[in-house]
């Protein structure tokens, strides 16, 4: 079989990837056995990895010792991340299924013609917005800013969302709300100078091990306390933690801030300068009694009183929040929340300060600010016609091209597949088939689709296998980009390794798609990465997130990577970023100026809501979901590739069950047991273990079984996922029925 046919403008766009040079590559060729140091694919810690290269290609890497945010550590996600690109599985062609229903491989030009005449159809028949997308905060910022315009502008899609809605939508609403604009406001030196950290739902010594090292870094002695129901690695390093009851997070943060309110341990003066609603907000709180909290949490009234008081006694207090927060069917107001008792304190602007949401994937904030999903370009808004103006004229296109209206998140697409509206989709860099809430239902969802094209690394993922049409991706390490970290770091990934067979970067496959579209012109400034770097600085200017001062990926290599904002003011201020100190310079608020047209933050506010599906007597346990170890990521495509990585975590799912609940209910360490919730019923091996409190069980989110059991709820205002609390039953196996 042919898999390059000549085939006109494509073949240029094909030389883009497998056999050109990349980054690394073009070094490597100016200093034979260079190292080069790039950003880690996995988490949004973004640590600097050394990529040591031999002709042209990597042979090993170590942890950055000059990078600021990692100096010299990394996680065995990281030291393995150049073996899991060796994987037999790779999707090296594309592949289409036959009349046999069987996935076939086939050339690219006739996976394009394939994928532009099976969409076209279905937007003939049923219209433009009967295509949608869902992408992914795992790619370059270059590749789902093309993505973006492409399907948006190019392929007159209106619908594309985003695995972001799973992990961080909640945050963007709260920080949208609180502080006009998506901005969390810290530096990860922020983790070392504070003198009080609070963590909420968050495990950072599993899910951001490098920042707990940050955190074992602090010279100050600091209390870090940690609110979690289950008594993680991280709390159980804490120096104090509160195992609340699931979802009583509001009832605390509420009760603590009528605690400091009521004893005047507040910043009076830089809340009537910098904040707006404070009145309305501290007679809002005003029931929530410290015994009612204490009842709702679980957690002592004296216990209560005493955090208060730590809040209050440190000088540099910060609040981080995780999945916890986030993923709860009042994620939002959870999150802001926290945000209230920052403003409450003043503790924000300042070292070690902060209402600080730390991000989960290597791009997500990336896909925050230029996916073009849910807010156009730049953090803008689609229904706001100076926007789409201001797009429009920057990108070169015909305004009218632009959406006037905002995509559906991720839940509608989905309820948009079951209703008939949505019939063909294309799935880029994430495994819905597997991280989706509730797959009891998905599985047929998914099968109402004329026409599911999956873009992924590996032709084996859970999605992929259902896939009409796959596309083959090169993957970290075999493209150039940025990706943007949790502290609004930009960083460069490089091409230090060849895809293998005919699979081609992200960002090539979209050029080759508007070729196929015949919407090729719209994106000839879209040369490279490189270029596009260039047309999302002109995106950002004079928006918050303006990085008009970074010249290019060269300054970003030489000053190790760069914090937004720095606007060309900035970069002529401090010499080209020479003089400023990139680790800590960029903290927002330090002039207690908010993002909205006043100036001021906002407390937002809402009553507690009872808890969507509690343990029932048939269902009498919480199950709660999360990461499992520093060792697996996601859905496990890539790290259950590594011999290393399969070592340091279990095979198989399991359920961490309290030891109370598994003696009343017969079942012994590691026995086979059945997990049912009103949706499904899985398989596990019991994990008895006090680390999940009695009433609770914990399954990791790694293993391919575990959405079967949760339940299709979600946030109101961000619309993610409450991936962390539904009402289960477990029983020995050996009892059940065959
Ligand atoms: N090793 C590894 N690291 C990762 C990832 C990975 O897959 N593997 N994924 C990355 C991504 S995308 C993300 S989003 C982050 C996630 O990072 P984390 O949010 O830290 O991880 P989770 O385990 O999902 O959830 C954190 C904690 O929330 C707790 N929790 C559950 N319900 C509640 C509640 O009602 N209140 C409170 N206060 N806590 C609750 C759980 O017990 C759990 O310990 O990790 C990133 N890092
Ligand atoms: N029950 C439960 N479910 C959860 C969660 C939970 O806590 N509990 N957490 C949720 C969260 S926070 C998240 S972020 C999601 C994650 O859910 P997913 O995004 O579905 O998980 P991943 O395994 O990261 O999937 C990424 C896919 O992209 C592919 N890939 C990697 N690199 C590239 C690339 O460069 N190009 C292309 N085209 N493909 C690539 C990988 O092989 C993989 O198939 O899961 C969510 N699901
Ligand atoms: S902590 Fe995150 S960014 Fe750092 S090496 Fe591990 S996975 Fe990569
Ligand atoms: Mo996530």
């Amino acid at each position: 079989m042919k898999l390059f046919e000549r085939a006109g403008p494509l073949t240029q766009e094909l030389r883009l990837a497998p056999g050109g040079f990349g980054l690394g590559q073009v070094l490597e060729r100016e200093r034979p056995d260079a190292t080069t140091t790039m950003t880690c694919g996995y988490c949004s810690t973004g640590c600097g990895l050394s990529v040591h290269l031999r002709n042209g290609a990597a042979v090993g890497l170590t942890p950055a010792t000059e990078y600021p945010v990692n100096l010299g550590m990394a996680c065995p996600k990281g030291w393995e991340a150049l073996e899991v690109l060796k994987a037999p599985d790779r999707a090296a062609v594309p592949l289409l299924r036959n009349d046999r229903g069987q996935l076939e491989p086939i050339n690219w030009p006739t996976a394009l013609r394939v994928f532009v005449a099976r969409f076209r159809a279905i937007q003939a028949e049923y219209g433009n917005d009967a295509v949608a997308f869902l992408s992914t905060g795992q790619i370059m910022t270059e590749e789902m800013a093309l993505l973006g315009a492409l399907a948006k502008f190019g392929m007159g899609m209106i619908h594309g969302d985003g695995n972001t809605r799973q992990c961080m939508a909640t945050s963007v609403v709260a920080y949208k709300q609180s502080f006009g604009f998506d901005a969390p406001p810290y530096t990860y030196a922020d983790l070392e100078e504070s003198d009080v950290l609070v963590f909420v739902g968050s495990n950072l010594c599993v899910a951001h091990p490098i920042l707990w090292q940050r955190v074992l870094r602090n010279p100050h002695r600091p209390e870090i306390i940690v609110v979690d129901p289950r008594k993680t690695e991280t709390a159980m390093q804490a120096t104090d933690h509160f195992a609340i009851r699931p979802k009583s997070d509001l009832a605390l943060f509420y009760g603590l801030a009528r605690l400091l309110i009521e004893r005047d341990w507040i910043d009076r003066d830089w809340v009537a300068a910098h904040t707006n609603s404070y009145k309305e907000f501290a007679a809002f709180v005003a029931p929530f009694t410290i015994e009612r909290v204490a009842s709702d949490t679980g957690i002592d009234a004296d216990r209560i009183e005493r955090l208060a008081q730590t809040i209050h006694e440190g000088r540099r207090v910060s609040f981080w929040w995780t999945m916890g927060v986030n993923q709860s069917y009042e994620g939002t107001r959870t999150a802001q929340s926290l945000v209230n008792l920052a403003l409450l304190t003043g503790n924000i602007g300042r070292p070690g300060t902060g209402a600080n949401s730390i991000t989960g994937q290597c791009n997500a904030m990336g896909s925050r600010l230029f996916s073009n999903t849910t807010s156009l370009f730049g953090g803008r808004d689609f229904e706001n016609a100076d926007d789409r103006t201001e797009v429009a004229r920057i990108l070169e296109i015909d305004e009218r091209r632009i959406p006037d209206q905002n995509s559906w998140a991720y839940p509608e697409i989905i309820s948009g597949i079951l209703k008939g509206k949505i019939k063909g989709l294309w799935v880029i860099a994430t495994n819905p088939a597997h991280s989706w809430i509730n797959q009891s239902q998905l599985g047929e969802i998914l099968d109402r689709l004329e026409f599911l094209v999956v873009q992924d690394m590996y032709h084996t993922t859970e999605t992929a296998r259902r896939a009409d049409l796959v596309l083959p991706a090169a993957a970290w390490g075999e493209k150039d980009g940025t990706f943007i970290n949790s502290e609004r770091r930009y960083g460069l990934a490089k091409k230090v390794a060849r895809a293998p067979g005919v699979a081609l970067a992200d960002f090539s496959i979209f050029k080759l798609v508007a070729e196929a579209w015949g919407v090729g012109p719209m994106f000839r400034r879209w040369e490279s990465p490189a270029a596009t770097f260039q047309i999302l600085k002109h995106l950002s200017r004079g928006r918050p997130c303006d990085i008009t001062g970074i010249r290019d990926y060269q300054m970003l290599d030489d000053l190790g990577g760069v914090q937004w904002p720095f606007t060309a003011e900035q970069e002529r201020a401090t010499d080209g970023g020479a003089t400023a100190d990139p680790a800590t310079h960029r903290r927002l608020f330090a002039d207690g100026l908010f993002y909205h047209p006043d100036g001021r933050a906002r407390f937002i506010f809402e009553n507690p809501r009872p808890m969507p599906e509690p343990p029932t007597s048939a269902y009498p346990l919480l199950l709660l979901t999360g990461r499992g170890t520093a060792a697996q990521w996601h859905t496990q495509t890539r790290t259950n590739k590594s011999a290393v990585l399969r070592k340091l975590s279990p095979r198989n799912p399991y359920v961490e069950l309290n030891p109370t609940d598994a003696r009343r209910l017969g079942i012994a360490q590691n026995e086979p047991v059945l997990v049912e919730s009103q949706r499904g019923s899985i398989a596990a091996r019991a994990y008895v273990t006090p680390v999940v409190a009695a009433g609770q069980v914990f399954i990791p989110m790694h293993y391919e079984t575990v959405n079967q059991l949760t339940d299709a709820v979600f946030d109101p205002y961000s619309r993610q996922p409450s991936y962390k609390a539904c009402a289960v039953r477990v029983r020995r196996a050996s009892a059940c029925p065959p």
